[in-house]
């Protein structure tokens, strides 16, 4: 408490508010919880990752919050700063849904050339898999991911994404083939934890 730079200055505060969903108090109470568990304001992608893996006790998380990561680090210089957390909490929480669906497909398409590849779901969707498999069959509750025989695999989970979403059948989806595709399957939003919810 009192530490200089645990404080959002007035400037820093005004900027927030205008690019975020959030008011002055609800800024104000990320930043005393962002600052808490990152002192240093800036989140490296062990500490990143480590937060993640609390979630999945059971689950390996390394893979998808390397991702996820990536997509929150918008400057790509390797640290999320308090903006890049409030901006991607904003959008994943409070955005519209093409805001989110928008934010969901950088995360997939991580060559950053404006189209998803087969190859770039299934790393994503193989990651998802890989962090709440064992977490769910240990369990033995009600999983997060349900499963039909068509889908038990990343593989054929991606093939159906596919099938559905690929509307000109190039093998790729574009940004637009992606959104429209993602409004009809909730699960390649929901496995993000975005709230799907307007
Ligand atoms: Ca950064
Ligand atoms: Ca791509
Ligand atoms: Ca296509």
């Amino acid at each position: 408490m009192g530490k200089s730079g645990s404080k959002l200055t007035a400037g820093e505060m005004k900027e927030l508010q205008e690019c975020t969903y959030f008011d002055k108090k609800e800024l104000q109470q990320w930043h005393r919880d962002f600052m808490k568990d990152c002192p240093s304001g800036a989140l490296r992608k062990e500490e990143f990752t480590a937060i993640y893996q609390q979630f999945f006790p059971h689950g390996d998380a390394s893979k998808f919050a390397n991702f996820v990561f990536n997509v929150f680090d918008i400057n790509k210089d390797g640290y999320i700063t308090f903006k890049e957390f409030i901006c991607a909490l904003s959008i994943t929480s409070r955005g519209t849904l093409d805001e989110k669906l928008d934010w969901a497909f950088n995360l997939y398409d991580l060559d950053n050339d404006g189209y998803i590849t087969k190859s770039e779901m299934l790393n994503i969707v193989e990651a998802i898999y890989a962090m709440v498999e064992k977490s769910s069959s240990l369990s033995g509750e009600g999983t997060m991911l349900e499963l039909p025989p068509d889908e038990d695999t990343p593989e054929k989970r991606v093939n159906k994404i596919f099938a559905q979403m690929d509307k000109n059948k190039d093998g790729k989806l574009s940004r637009s083939e992606f959104i429209s595709g993602s409004k009809k399957d909730a699960w390649i939003v929901q496995a993000l934890a975005i709230e799907m919810e307007q």
